[in-house]
Protein backbone atom coordinates (compact mmCIF):
# COMPACT_ATOMS: atom_id res chain seq x y z
CA UNK A 1 0.00 0.00 0.00
CA UNK A 2 0.97 3.64 -1.41
CA UNK A 3 2.20 6.01 1.96
CA UNK A 4 2.48 9.82 1.49
CA UNK A 5 4.26 11.87 3.91
CA UNK A 6 3.84 15.35 3.99
CA UNK A 7 5.96 17.27 6.50
CA UNK A 8 8.04 20.58 5.90
CA UNK A 9 10.82 19.34 7.61
CA UNK A 10 13.11 16.82 5.59
CA UNK A 11 14.86 15.45 8.88
CA UNK A 12 11.25 14.22 9.96
CA UNK A 13 10.62 13.02 6.55
CA UNK A 14 13.55 10.96 6.47
CA UNK A 15 13.17 9.49 9.39
CA UNK A 16 9.60 8.66 9.02
CA UNK A 17 10.29 7.07 5.42
CA UNK A 18 13.63 5.26 6.94
CA UNK A 19 10.75 3.84 9.66
CA UNK A 20 8.70 2.69 7.21
CA UNK A 21 11.29 0.83 4.81
CA UNK A 22 12.27 -0.68 7.66
CA UNK A 23 9.00 -2.14 8.32
CA UNK A 24 8.25 -3.22 4.82
CA UNK A 25 6.66 -0.46 3.06
CA UNK A 26 7.87 0.02 -0.55
CA UNK A 27 5.76 2.34 -1.87
CA UNK A 28 6.77 5.94 0.05
CA UNK A 29 6.00 9.73 -1.42
CA UNK A 30 7.02 12.47 0.44
CA UNK A 31 5.91 15.78 -0.30
CA UNK A 32 7.09 19.20 1.41
CA UNK A 33 4.12 21.95 2.02
CA UNK A 34 0.57 21.35 1.62
CA UNK A 35 0.27 23.19 -1.82
CA UNK A 36 2.82 20.43 -3.05
CA UNK A 37 0.40 17.67 -1.88
CA UNK A 38 -2.82 19.61 -3.09
CA UNK A 39 -1.77 20.59 -6.72
CA UNK A 40 -0.12 16.86 -6.89
CA UNK A 41 -3.50 15.46 -5.57
CA UNK A 42 -5.70 17.30 -8.46
CA UNK A 43 -7.33 19.69 -5.95
CA UNK A 44 -9.84 21.49 -7.46
CA UNK A 45 -10.32 21.16 -11.46
CA UNK A 46 -6.10 19.80 -12.01
CA UNK A 47 -6.34 16.19 -12.62
CA UNK A 48 -3.84 14.18 -9.92
CA UNK A 49 -0.81 14.01 -11.03
CA UNK A 50 0.97 11.40 -8.71
CA UNK A 51 -0.66 7.91 -7.61
CA UNK A 52 -3.38 7.89 -4.64
CA UNK A 53 -1.87 7.20 -1.34
CA UNK A 54 -3.74 4.56 0.97
CA UNK A 55 -2.33 6.71 4.07
CA UNK A 56 -1.46 10.23 4.42
CA UNK A 57 1.02 10.68 7.27
CA UNK A 58 0.48 14.94 7.68
CA UNK A 59 2.84 17.07 9.76
CA UNK A 60 0.65 19.74 11.80
CA UNK A 61 3.04 23.01 11.57
CA UNK A 62 4.15 23.73 8.10
CA UNK A 63 4.45 27.28 7.03
CA UNK A 64 1.99 28.99 4.80
CA UNK A 65 -0.76 26.27 4.75
CA UNK A 66 -1.04 24.18 8.30
CA UNK A 67 -1.49 20.33 7.90
CA UNK A 68 -5.31 21.78 10.01
CA UNK A 69 -6.44 23.47 6.53
CA UNK A 70 -4.17 21.01 4.06
CA UNK A 71 -6.00 17.82 6.01
CA UNK A 72 -9.42 20.01 5.21
CA UNK A 73 -8.80 20.60 1.37
CA UNK A 74 -7.26 16.86 1.00
CA UNK A 75 -10.48 15.81 2.06
CA UNK A 76 -12.32 17.89 -0.14
CA UNK A 77 -10.59 15.86 -3.19
CA UNK A 78 -13.34 12.93 -3.59
CA UNK A 79 -10.75 10.31 -4.75
CA UNK A 80 -8.93 11.27 -1.26
CA UNK A 81 -12.26 10.90 0.78
CA UNK A 82 -11.67 7.23 2.37
CA UNK A 83 -8.20 7.51 2.48
CA UNK A 84 -7.18 8.31 6.31
CA UNK A 85 -4.92 10.89 6.99
CA UNK A 86 -2.00 10.68 10.71
CA UNK A 87 -1.62 13.82 11.86
CA UNK A 88 2.06 13.83 13.11
CA UNK A 89 2.75 16.83 15.38
CA UNK A 90 5.17 18.13 17.86
CA UNK A 91 2.22 20.21 19.20
CA UNK A 92 0.38 18.57 21.68
CA UNK A 93 -2.69 20.81 23.36
CA UNK A 94 -6.25 20.00 22.81
CA UNK A 95 -7.36 22.57 20.89
CA UNK A 96 -5.08 21.04 17.88
CA UNK A 97 -6.14 17.77 18.55
CA UNK A 98 -9.86 19.06 17.94
CA UNK A 99 -9.22 20.82 15.16
CA UNK A 100 -7.10 18.17 13.36
CA UNK A 101 -10.16 15.67 14.05
CA UNK A 102 -13.21 18.26 12.70
CA UNK A 103 -10.65 18.49 9.44
CA UNK A 104 -11.12 15.30 9.10
CA UNK A 105 -7.93 13.35 10.41
CA UNK A 106 -8.40 9.73 11.53
CA UNK A 107 -5.67 9.82 13.77
CA UNK A 108 -3.39 11.74 15.70
CA UNK A 109 0.61 11.04 16.75
CA UNK A 110 3.09 13.23 18.73
CA UNK A 111 5.97 13.87 18.40
CA UNK A 112 8.94 12.47 19.58
CA UNK A 113 6.74 9.23 18.86
CA UNK A 114 7.45 5.57 19.83
CA UNK A 115 8.42 3.53 17.01
CA UNK A 116 6.31 0.91 18.00
CA UNK A 117 3.47 3.37 18.68
CA UNK A 118 3.54 4.64 14.97
CA UNK A 119 3.53 0.99 13.39
CA UNK A 120 0.25 0.04 14.85
CA UNK A 121 -1.80 2.79 14.18
CA UNK A 122 -0.40 2.77 10.51
CA UNK A 123 -1.27 -0.81 10.25
CA UNK A 124 -4.46 -0.21 11.99
CA UNK A 125 -5.17 2.85 9.42
CA UNK A 126 -4.38 0.71 6.52
CA UNK A 127 -6.28 -2.19 7.83
CA UNK A 128 -9.39 0.01 7.83
CA UNK A 129 -8.13 1.28 4.47
CA UNK A 130 -8.14 -1.91 2.73
CA UNK A 131 -11.50 -3.12 4.23
CA UNK A 132 -12.92 -0.08 2.73
CA UNK A 133 -11.47 -0.69 -0.43
CA UNK A 134 -12.85 -4.02 -0.52
CA UNK A 135 -15.84 -2.89 0.27
CA UNK A 136 -16.11 -0.66 -2.71
CA UNK A 137 -15.28 -3.26 -4.74
CA UNK A 138 -17.79 -5.55 -3.52
CA UNK A 139 -20.20 -3.17 -4.04
CA UNK A 140 -18.93 -1.66 -7.64
CA UNK A 141 -19.10 -5.58 -8.81
CA UNK A 142 -22.43 -5.99 -7.41
CA UNK A 143 -23.74 -2.80 -9.55
CA UNK A 144 -21.91 -4.14 -12.59
CA UNK A 145 -23.97 -7.62 -11.97
CA UNK A 146 -26.82 -5.74 -10.99
CA UNK A 147 -26.73 -3.89 -14.64
CA UNK A 148 -25.99 -6.66 -16.64
CA UNK A 149 -28.84 -8.45 -14.87
CA UNK A 150 -31.00 -5.85 -15.71
CA UNK A 151 -30.15 -5.90 -19.16
CA UNK A 152 -30.47 -9.47 -19.52
CA UNK A 153 -33.68 -8.93 -17.85
CA UNK A 154 -34.65 -6.73 -20.69
CA UNK A 155 -33.28 -8.92 -23.30
CA UNK A 156 -35.29 -11.55 -22.61
CA UNK A 157 -38.41 -9.63 -22.17
CA UNK A 158 -37.89 -8.20 -25.41
CA UNK A 159 -37.40 -11.45 -26.86
CA UNK A 160 -40.55 -12.88 -25.70
CA UNK A 161 -42.49 -10.09 -27.05
CA UNK A 162 -40.19 -10.32 -30.32
CA UNK A 163 -41.98 -12.91 -32.89
CA UNK A 164 -38.84 -14.89 -34.49
CA UNK A 165 -39.31 -14.90 -38.21
CA UNK A 166 -40.29 -11.71 -38.55
CA UNK A 167 -38.98 -9.32 -36.15
CA UNK A 168 -42.65 -7.93 -35.20
CA UNK A 169 -44.14 -7.63 -32.21
CA UNK A 170 -45.35 -11.55 -31.54
CA UNK A 171 -48.93 -12.06 -30.31
CA UNK A 172 -47.87 -11.84 -26.36
CA UNK A 173 -46.89 -8.31 -26.88
CA UNK A 174 -49.68 -7.72 -29.01
CA UNK A 175 -52.11 -8.61 -25.92
CA UNK A 176 -50.23 -6.60 -23.82
CA UNK A 177 -50.54 -3.32 -25.76
CA UNK A 178 -53.81 -4.45 -26.91
CA UNK A 179 -55.11 -4.72 -23.70
CA UNK A 180 -53.37 -0.99 -22.38
CA UNK A 181 -55.04 0.63 -25.20
CA UNK A 182 -58.10 -0.61 -24.90
CA UNK A 183 -58.27 0.71 -21.01
CA UNK A 184 -57.01 3.78 -21.86
CA UNK A 185 -59.85 4.14 -24.62
CA UNK A 186 -62.57 3.17 -22.11
CA UNK A 187 -61.02 5.26 -19.37
CA UNK A 188 -61.08 8.06 -21.38
CA UNK A 189 -57.53 8.01 -20.29
CA UNK A 190 -56.17 8.05 -24.28
CA UNK A 191 -53.96 10.94 -25.50
CA UNK A 192 -56.27 14.15 -25.53
CA UNK A 193 -54.33 15.71 -28.66
CA UNK A 194 -55.91 12.14 -30.76
CA UNK A 195 -58.68 11.22 -32.17
CA UNK A 196 -61.17 9.53 -29.28
CA UNK A 197 -60.94 6.24 -31.14
CA UNK A 198 -59.30 2.74 -31.43
CA UNK A 199 -58.98 0.81 -34.49
CA UNK A 200 -57.55 -2.69 -35.23
CA UNK A 201 -56.75 -4.02 -38.96
CA UNK A 202 -56.66 -7.85 -38.86
CA UNK A 203 -55.15 -9.04 -42.28
CA UNK A 204 -54.68 -12.62 -43.49
CA UNK A 205 -52.77 -13.72 -46.51
CA UNK A 206 -54.64 -14.88 -49.35
CA UNK A 207 -54.44 -18.55 -50.47
CA UNK A 208 -51.65 -18.60 -48.49
CA UNK A 209 -51.97 -22.59 -48.25
CA UNK A 210 -51.70 -23.14 -52.19
CA UNK A 211 -48.18 -20.58 -51.73
CA UNK A 212 -46.86 -22.92 -49.44
CA UNK A 213 -47.66 -26.37 -51.38
CA UNK A 214 -46.40 -24.78 -54.42
CA UNK A 215 -43.30 -22.61 -53.30
CA UNK A 216 -42.64 -24.33 -50.34
CA UNK A 217 -42.24 -23.37 -46.35
CA UNK A 218 -38.97 -21.29 -46.67
CA UNK A 219 -40.02 -19.50 -49.54
CA UNK A 220 -43.95 -19.16 -47.36
CA UNK A 221 -41.67 -18.00 -44.60
CA UNK A 222 -39.76 -15.40 -46.93
CA UNK A 223 -42.71 -13.99 -48.41
CA UNK A 224 -43.80 -13.88 -44.40
CA UNK A 225 -41.32 -11.66 -43.41
CA UNK A 226 -41.15 -9.42 -46.87
CA UNK A 227 -45.24 -8.98 -45.68
CA UNK A 228 -44.06 -8.14 -42.37
CA UNK A 229 -41.36 -5.38 -44.25
CA UNK A 230 -44.47 -3.47 -45.89
CA UNK A 231 -46.11 -3.57 -42.71
CA UNK A 232 -43.07 -1.68 -40.94
CA UNK A 233 -43.17 0.98 -43.23
CA UNK A 234 -46.93 1.37 -43.87
CA UNK A 235 -47.05 1.83 -40.25
CA UNK A 236 -44.21 4.04 -38.67
CA UNK A 237 -46.84 6.74 -37.40
CA UNK A 238 -46.21 6.60 -33.19
CA UNK A 239 -48.34 5.01 -31.28
CA UNK A 240 -49.06 2.07 -34.29
CA UNK A 241 -48.04 -1.14 -33.44
CA UNK A 242 -47.72 -4.03 -36.16
CA UNK A 243 -47.95 -7.19 -34.51
CA UNK A 244 -47.90 -11.18 -36.10
CA UNK A 245 -50.96 -12.66 -34.52
CA UNK A 246 -49.82 -16.15 -35.51
CA UNK A 247 -49.31 -18.14 -38.43
CA UNK A 248 -50.32 -15.80 -41.35
CA UNK A 249 -52.06 -13.19 -40.02
CA UNK A 250 -50.87 -9.84 -38.42
CA UNK A 251 -52.66 -7.28 -36.85
CA UNK A 252 -52.37 -3.58 -36.57
CA UNK A 253 -53.48 -1.60 -33.53
CA UNK A 254 -54.42 1.88 -33.84
CA UNK A 255 -54.81 3.95 -31.35
CA UNK A 256 -56.25 7.87 -32.05
CA UNK A 257 -57.30 6.21 -35.24
CA UNK A 258 -60.88 6.69 -36.66
CA UNK A 259 -62.49 3.54 -39.19
CA UNK A 260 -61.93 6.18 -42.27
CA UNK A 261 -58.01 6.39 -41.14
CA UNK A 262 -57.85 2.88 -40.40
CA UNK A 263 -59.06 2.21 -43.54
CA UNK A 264 -56.72 3.93 -45.40
CA UNK A 265 -53.60 2.52 -43.72
CA UNK A 266 -55.17 -0.99 -44.35
CA UNK A 267 -55.20 0.33 -48.06
CA UNK A 268 -51.89 1.57 -48.61
CA UNK A 269 -50.99 -1.79 -46.89
CA UNK A 270 -52.57 -4.01 -49.04
CA UNK A 271 -51.44 -2.44 -52.01
CA UNK A 272 -48.09 -2.21 -50.39
CA UNK A 273 -47.77 -6.15 -50.57
CA UNK A 274 -49.48 -6.34 -53.81
CA UNK A 275 -47.14 -4.21 -54.98
CA UNK A 276 -44.35 -6.66 -53.96
CA UNK A 277 -44.97 -8.42 -56.69
CA UNK A 278 -43.94 -11.74 -54.97
CA UNK A 279 -45.09 -14.67 -57.64
CA UNK A 280 -48.52 -16.77 -57.11
CA UNK A 281 -48.99 -18.79 -59.96
CA UNK A 282 -52.03 -20.90 -58.02
CA UNK A 283 -54.06 -17.94 -56.39
CA UNK A 284 -57.61 -17.47 -57.46
CA UNK A 285 -57.38 -14.10 -56.66
CA UNK A 286 -54.22 -12.43 -58.48
CA UNK A 287 -50.84 -13.79 -60.04
CA UNK A 288 -49.04 -12.18 -57.07
CA UNK A 289 -49.73 -12.55 -53.45
CA UNK A 290 -51.92 -10.48 -51.74
CA UNK A 291 -53.36 -9.97 -48.29
CA UNK A 292 -57.18 -9.02 -46.96
CA UNK A 293 -58.44 -6.96 -43.92
CA UNK A 294 -60.77 -6.86 -41.43
CA UNK A 295 -61.03 -3.02 -39.69
CA UNK A 296 -63.02 -2.32 -36.94
CA UNK A 297 -63.10 0.62 -34.58
CA UNK A 298 -64.39 1.97 -31.44
CA UNK A 299 -65.07 4.70 -29.57
CA UNK A 300 -65.32 4.97 -25.63
CA UNK A 301 -69.06 5.16 -25.86
CA UNK A 302 -69.23 1.79 -27.46
CA UNK A 303 -70.22 -0.84 -25.07
CA UNK A 304 -67.78 -3.40 -26.05
CA UNK A 305 -65.12 -6.18 -24.67
CA UNK A 306 -61.83 -6.91 -26.16
CA UNK A 307 -62.85 -10.19 -27.21
CA UNK A 308 -65.61 -8.57 -28.88
CA UNK A 309 -63.64 -6.20 -30.87
CA UNK A 310 -60.94 -8.66 -32.08
CA UNK A 311 -64.29 -11.06 -33.31
CA UNK A 312 -65.42 -8.49 -35.16
CA UNK A 313 -62.31 -7.73 -37.05
CA UNK A 314 -62.36 -11.65 -37.69
CA UNK A 315 -65.72 -11.32 -39.09
CA UNK A 316 -64.72 -8.19 -41.33
CA UNK A 317 -61.70 -10.25 -42.67
CA UNK A 318 -64.10 -12.95 -43.09
CA UNK A 319 -66.07 -10.68 -45.03
CA UNK A 320 -63.68 -9.81 -47.09
CA UNK A 321 -61.92 -13.11 -47.96
CA UNK A 322 -66.04 -14.32 -48.87
CA UNK A 323 -66.13 -10.88 -51.05
CA UNK A 324 -62.78 -12.09 -53.70
CA UNK A 325 -60.14 -11.33 -50.97
CA UNK A 326 -57.55 -8.61 -51.55
CA UNK A 327 -59.61 -6.54 -49.75
CA UNK A 328 -59.99 -4.49 -46.73
CA UNK A 329 -63.42 -4.86 -44.97
CA UNK A 330 -65.27 -2.31 -42.19
P1 LIG B 1 -57.24 -17.87 -47.34
O1 LIG B 1 -57.07 -17.09 -48.57
O2 LIG B 1 -58.63 -18.24 -47.06
O3 LIG B 1 -56.60 -17.21 -46.17
O4 LIG B 1 -56.47 -19.24 -47.59
P2 LIG B 1 -55.16 -19.75 -46.90
O5 LIG B 1 -54.64 -20.85 -47.71
O6 LIG B 1 -54.23 -18.63 -46.72
O7 LIG B 1 -55.68 -20.17 -45.48
P3 LIG B 1 -55.27 -21.33 -44.54
O8 LIG B 1 -55.61 -20.92 -43.14
O9 LIG B 1 -55.88 -22.60 -45.03
O10 LIG B 1 -53.72 -21.46 -44.68
C1 LIG B 1 -52.82 -20.82 -43.86
C2 LIG B 1 -51.48 -21.41 -44.17
O11 LIG B 1 -50.45 -20.65 -43.60
C3 LIG B 1 -51.35 -22.79 -43.66
C4 LIG B 1 -50.01 -22.79 -42.95
O12 LIG B 1 -49.18 -23.85 -43.37
C5 LIG B 1 -49.39 -21.52 -43.39
N1 LIG B 1 -48.53 -20.95 -42.38
C6 LIG B 1 -48.86 -20.56 -41.15
N2 LIG B 1 -47.75 -20.11 -40.49
C7 LIG B 1 -46.71 -20.21 -41.35
C8 LIG B 1 -45.31 -19.93 -41.27
O13 LIG B 1 -44.81 -19.46 -40.26
N3 LIG B 1 -44.56 -20.17 -42.36
C9 LIG B 1 -45.08 -20.69 -43.49
N4 LIG B 1 -44.28 -20.89 -44.51
N5 LIG B 1 -46.40 -20.99 -43.59
C10 LIG B 1 -47.19 -20.77 -42.55
MG1 LIG C 1 6.65 21.11 10.53
MG1 LIG D 1 -55.25 -17.69 -41.90
MG1 LIG E 1 -54.71 -17.06 -45.42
Amino acid sequence: MRILIIDDDEDTSILLETILRSEGYIYIDTMNSGHEALSMMGFGDAPPQTAQPDLILLDVLMPVMDGIETCSRLKSIPVLQDVPIIMVTGMSDDEVLKQSFDAGASDYITKPFKKVELLVRIRSALRLKSEIDRRKEREAELLRVTSLLEDAVLNLRQVSLTDGLTALTNRRGFDENWAREFERLMQGQADASLDDALSLVLLDVDQFKQYNDIYGHVEGDRCLQRVAEVLRRETKQPGVLAARYGGEEFVLLLPGTTSEAAVATAERVRTGVEGLRIEHSQSKVSSFVTISLGVVSIRPADDTSMSAVIAAADQALYEAKAAGRNRAQV
